[in-house]
């Protein structure tokens, strides 16, 4: 099978890390497209940045369905634009935070997210009570690293995430982790081993939930919330994106 993952910001080497993360975990005849937009946000901080990011995002979406990929996998935590997906594509649309979310409720009681920046928290917790999992969610916290800086070894990234999961193991009661960043998809393994408790990535969980779609048949419905858009004519620079 192949699986497109969009990373919906426009840095390649976040977009490498990602599709690295992704191909470690991949099955065998699984394939990995990991792609990003060439025009909108260098890294998705909060919702402005996260609306700028949508439009790309589709894009890369519609391309997908062209290349008749059997998932799509939005490696975004906020889960940018996940409906709007849904709505366009046939195939599967995961979004990684969701995905990271429900692994953690299988696995444990409580879970906490640790996410990059306070601004970002927002759209987490309300994605959290969107999927009617706030409940099972004790906390989301910000290591306070920018996502871009994620990967600069002046950062510490591992460290003050470390030190956010051990806030969470000892003052919220949580008993697995969420890593709240695509940029964080690497560390998931090595944070598990140091803190021994279950962290969690979205990436690679949306890696294997895209193939237990395709292993078990099953596509998103499009009679309801998300059926295809109602063609109409959209004017000016987003007339390429008016369904047909
Ligand atoms: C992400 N931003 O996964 C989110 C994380 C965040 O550019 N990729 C981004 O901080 O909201």
């Amino acid at each position: 099978m192949r699986i497109l993952i969009v990373n919906p910001n426009t840095t390649a080497a976040m977009t490498e890390t990602i599709g690295r993360a992704a191909r470690t975990v991949a099955a065998p005849g699984t394939e990995i497209l990991a792609v990003n937009p060439a025009d909108g946000p260098v890294s998705i901080e909060g919702y402005y940045d996260e609306a700028f990011s949508v439009p790309g995002l589709l894009a890369e979406i519609a391309k997908g369905e062209s290349l008749g990929v059997s998932a799509h996998i939005i490696a975004c935590f906020d889960d940018t634009g996940l409906e709007a997906a849904r709505s366009l594509a046939s195939a599967p649309v995961i979004g990684i935070g969701e995905a990271a979310f429900h692994l953690a409720a299988m696995l444990a009681h409580r879970f906490a997210v640790v996410t990059t920046l306070s601004r970002s928290i927002a759209a987490i917790e309300t994605n959290l009570m969107k999927y009617g999992l706030a409940a099972r969610c004790a906390r989301v916290r910000a290591c306070e690293i920018p996502v871009l800086s994620l990967d600069d070894p002046n950062s510490n990234a591992s460290e003050q995430i470390g030190a956010e999961i051990e806030r969470a193991k000892h003052d919220d009661r949580a008993e697995a982790i969420v890593l709240g960043c695509a940029g964080m998809a690497e560390l998931a393994a090595r944070l598990t081993d140091k803190h021994g408790l279950p962290v969690i990535d979205g990436v690679a969980s949306a890696v294997k939930l895209a193939e237990a779609f395709g292993a078990l048949g099953l596509k998103t419905s499009k009679i309801g919330a998300y059926a295809a858009p109602r063609p109409k004519t959209y004017l000016g620079s987003f007339a390429p994106f008016a369904p047909r």
